[in-house]
């Protein structure tokens, strides 16, 4: 006989963005992405303080198409250069998994990409709604200076794949500029690509 799974609820503390009990937490400093900013020099000389960059806190439901993962993340202020802290990205590795994003503090930016290289950025502020379709990789960018949080729901069975982002990156990098941000293209776009072309 199938076990029934059980209802239950999660606080989300409005003052921290976290979330109680506060199930499976992850944290990210700069050593676990400081490839994908584009200044090498500005993370060099912020290696040493390695910031906390953002931190992910997920209720622990089965990993199946049954359920729907959901989480808050805490994205902090701060940039690496003049590029804005931001997530690392991700396909999900069953790729036509959507999701949903629903800002509750602070500003930022959502940037997605196809495989084909079709790029989207929607900006978050308090109240924002934003859907990731199906097959659109998904990073979110801190473009203010408090703490950015966003919750997130998804099917169960989505899964995350890191790679191609770590191999080939983002389209396009949100930098600082004018106290602004702007999209500006990211030489390193699918450079490694070319090389084995
Ligand atoms: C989000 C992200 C979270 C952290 O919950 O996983 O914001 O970003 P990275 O996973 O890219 O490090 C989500 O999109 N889940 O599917
Ligand atoms: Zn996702």
């Amino acid at each position: 006989m199938t076990k029934i799974f059980q209802p239950f609820s999660t606080m989300y503390e409005f003052d921290s963005g976290a979330l109680n009990p506060q199930g499976k937490l992850i944290s990210r400093r700069l050593s676990d992405m400081s490839s994908m900013y584009q200044d090498s020099e500005a993370v060099q000389a912020l290696l040493n303080d390695n910031p906390l960059i953002y931190e992910v806190y997920n209720v622990e439901v089965p990993e199946n198409e049954e359920h729907i993962q959901h989480c808050t993340t805490i994205l902090y202020p701060g940039k690496v250069g003049s590029e804005f802290f931001m997530t690392k990205g991700h396909y999900h590795e069953i790729i036509n998994r959507a999701e949903i994003y629903f800002c509750l503090k602070g500003k930022g930016l959502l940037i997605m990409q196809t495989k084909e290289g079709e790029f989207s950025s929607l900006e978050m502020e308090p109240g924002t709604i934003a859907y990731v379709p199906p097959y659109w990789a998904h990073r979110t960018v801190n473009t203010g200076d408090e703490t950015f949080v966003f919750f997130a729901a998804y099917p169960g069975d989505a899964g995350h794949d890191y790679g191609l982002i770590e191999t080939e990156g983002f389209v396009k990098a949100v930098m600082e500029q004018a106290e602004k941000y702007a999209l500006v293209a990211n030489p390193s776009y699918r450079k490694e690509n070319e090389i084995g072309e």
